[in-house]
């Protein structure tokens, strides 16, 4: 694995259906994830955040709220994790709302195209974030972006990596469903993408569902995992805006980072949707952090290296 790794903080919550995810890098950093991921050998870059529009807190217009300011920071997003990977590091987006995931995996798909490796994407998240304008019930866009990257909504969004889709619904694997819209789950179903929902996770164990999950990766295979705070079951999880009750617990997730990171496949991450107004005491974000350390290989139990 890269271990050269860029913090990029995107402080907003454009795409959000509550206010105040927008504080999440600095939660993230203030609970220690450079000097924590440091601490386990990695050469660890804090870039600071970015810069965009501030939320203006508005109804949706077509269906779409705050499309400007969502196009502006995904915008800023996809250049800054782009530039990373052309010089060789692995960027962790630091969100932000989930919307930022359509940036950072379109500048990841472009930077697979350019280098001609393989691209899979994990999508860790209790929602699917696969509604259009046409179905969704909220207008907020941080439910849209993994349609988007798919080719499935406006112009300005699906062309932000310069080619669509951005990525085959066949790339991306959801883990940890558990909240899907009506007119979501036909159009998933009608996209083809492959949905590990808690059902599956329930009856088949962590362990089968990540096996499968997991089971197309070759040498040229970048994985980029697209980690939404709200995959978590929030009796353990509760500084995100849109808890859902039944998700992975504490053992299960953290099974699930390990066997990523035994894997040595993943190129580029995203921590997204921690809501520091929602948290208590910072927990969150500490929990955040703790399954990101297992992500980089930090294992419970001391296990001796393999010969
Ligand atoms: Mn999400």
């Amino acid at each position: 694995m890269n271990r050269n790794v860029s913090l990029i903080g995107a402080p907003t919550d454009v795409g959000a259906g509550a206010r105040g995810a927008s504080m999440g890098p600095e939660a993230l950093r203030v609970a220690r994830i450079g000097p924590l991921l440091g601490e386990m050998g990695l050469n660890v870059e804090d870039r600071g955040n970015l810069t965009g529009p501030a939320n203006p807190w508005l109804p949706p217009v077509e269906g779409y709220r705050h499309f400007d300011e969502v196009l502006a920071w995904n915008r800023a997003v996809h250049e800054a994790v782009y530039a990373e990977l052309q010089s060789g590091r692995f960027p962790i987006l630091l969100g932000g709302d989930h919307c930022l995931g359509l940036g950072s995996i379109s500048a990841v798909a472009r930077h697979c195209r350019e280098a001609g490796k393989k691209l899979r994407v994990l999508w860790l998240d209790a929602h699917a974030d696969f509604n259009t304008d046409q179905i969704t019930p909220s207008g907020n866009i941080h439910g849209m972006p993994v349609a988007c990257l798919c080719g499935f909504g406006p112009q300005p969004l699906v062309e932000i990596g310069g080619h669509v889709p951005a990525v085959s619904p066949k790339w991306v694997k959801q883990i940890g469903i558990r909240s899907v819209d009506a007119g979501e789950k036909q159009l998933l179903h009608d996209a083809g993408l492959e949905v590990f929902d808690m059902r599956y996770i329930d009856e088949m164990g962590m362990r089968h569902t990540m096996e499968l999950a997991l089971a197309t990766l070759d040498a040229n295979t970048h994985l980029h995992v697209s980690f939404d705070v709200d995959f978590l079951d929030p009796s353990f999880a509760p500084g995100v805006g849109t808890t859902v009750m039944g998700g992975p617990t504490y053992r299960e997730a953290q099974l699930c980072m390990e066997m990523i990171a035994d894997t040595g496949r993943m190129a580029s991450l995203d921590v997204m949707e921690l809501n520091p107004a929602l948290d208590v005491r910072n927990r969150t974000a500490e929990v955040a952090v703790d399954m990101v350390q297992s992500l980089f290989g930090k294992s419970t139990l001391v296990r001796r290296a393999p010969r």
